[in-house]
């Protein structure tokens, strides 16, 4: 017999369980573009404990969308082993330009991640950071998208983290929230400041984009175009070679860090 309310138990008790086996991570990282699941599955199959929290309710982030709509991304000949890991098909255009399904593209690198002992969760909106001593970035501060579409005032949970990973993107939001409540911490950047992203130049933002993912506040390591974000780097467009590699460098130097 089917009782309603025996689902909504296994549905509460689960979830619920699920939540408090994620409080006190390894690796929280903000967003499931690219960028973000490429640095999760590295992460994971490293050992690492690492749950990423995606304001939407789907995961990829602007890639399932392609260029313009288009369902198709380019990746270089420098991404292949990252894309052949997770089982990604692709066409050769050009001796250095390959091309993926956007939406194939998308689920697989979420189904890599997730294998590999990830946990996603979806539409929880990263609303801040924990911020300790000598401004060293130890958690993420969480709530509901819903709440925030809502405009309703609701007190966020938080989760510790040995380090935090902005993957949101464009925005850089998570940089940009540490930035605007403190305005004492300065950035690894020339002016200590969130540079913004310039416009589009994809050769030179897709080799700038690698040397400069790092630790960008202790405890808070930046991948994707939040890097771009960060220190001024021209944008690429529907070239995504770069984001998995920045996600997989940025895991490869937390891993590094975690095993010290
Ligand atoms: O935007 P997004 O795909 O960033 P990415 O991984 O890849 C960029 C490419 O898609 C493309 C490009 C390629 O050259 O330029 O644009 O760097 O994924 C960012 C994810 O972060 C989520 C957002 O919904 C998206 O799925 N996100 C943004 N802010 C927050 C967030 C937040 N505060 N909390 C949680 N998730």
């Amino acid at each position: 017999m089917i009782e309603e309310t025996n689902i909504s138990k296994a549905i509460i008790k689960t979830a619920v369980d699920d939540l408090l086996n994620n409080l006190d991570i390894d690796v929280g990282i903000a967003g499931a573009g690219p960028a973000g699941l490429t640095c999760a599955y590295y992460l994971a199959k490293g050992g690492a404990k690492v749950a990423i929290f995606e304001r939407r309710l789907n995961f990829g982030g602007g890639l399932p969308g392609g260029g313009m709509f288009l369902p198709r991304v380019v990746v270089q000949k420098t991404a292949l082993p990252i894309t052949k890991q997770a089982k990604i098909r692709l066409k050769r255009f050009s001796p250095q330009f390959y091309t993926a399904d956007s939406v194939e593209m998308a689920s697989k690198l979420a189904v890599s991640a997730i294998n590999a002992g990830a946990r996603i969760f979806p539409a929880v909106f990263v609303e801040d950071v924990l911020l300790r001593e000598n401004n060293k970035i130890s958690g993420l501060v969480l709530n509901w998208t819903a709440v925030k579409l809502a405009g309703l005032h609701v007190d966020p949970l938080a989760v510790k983290t040995k380090f935090a990973v902005d993957a949101t993107g464009h925005d850089a939001d998570l940089a940009r929230v540490v930035e605007r409540k403190n305005p004492n911490v300065l950035f690894k950047t020339p002016s200590g400041k969130i540079m913004g992203e310039q416009s589009m130049w994809a050769e030179k933002g897709e080799r700038l984009i690698i040397d400069y993912t790092q630790e960008v506040q202790p405890g808070l390591y930046a991948v994707g175009m939040s890097v771009c974000a960060i220190y001024g780097l021209p944008r690429m467009g529907a070239i995504f070679g770069g984001m998995l590699l920045s996600g997989k460098k940025a895991a490869q130097l937390i891993l590094r860090k975690l095993k010290k």
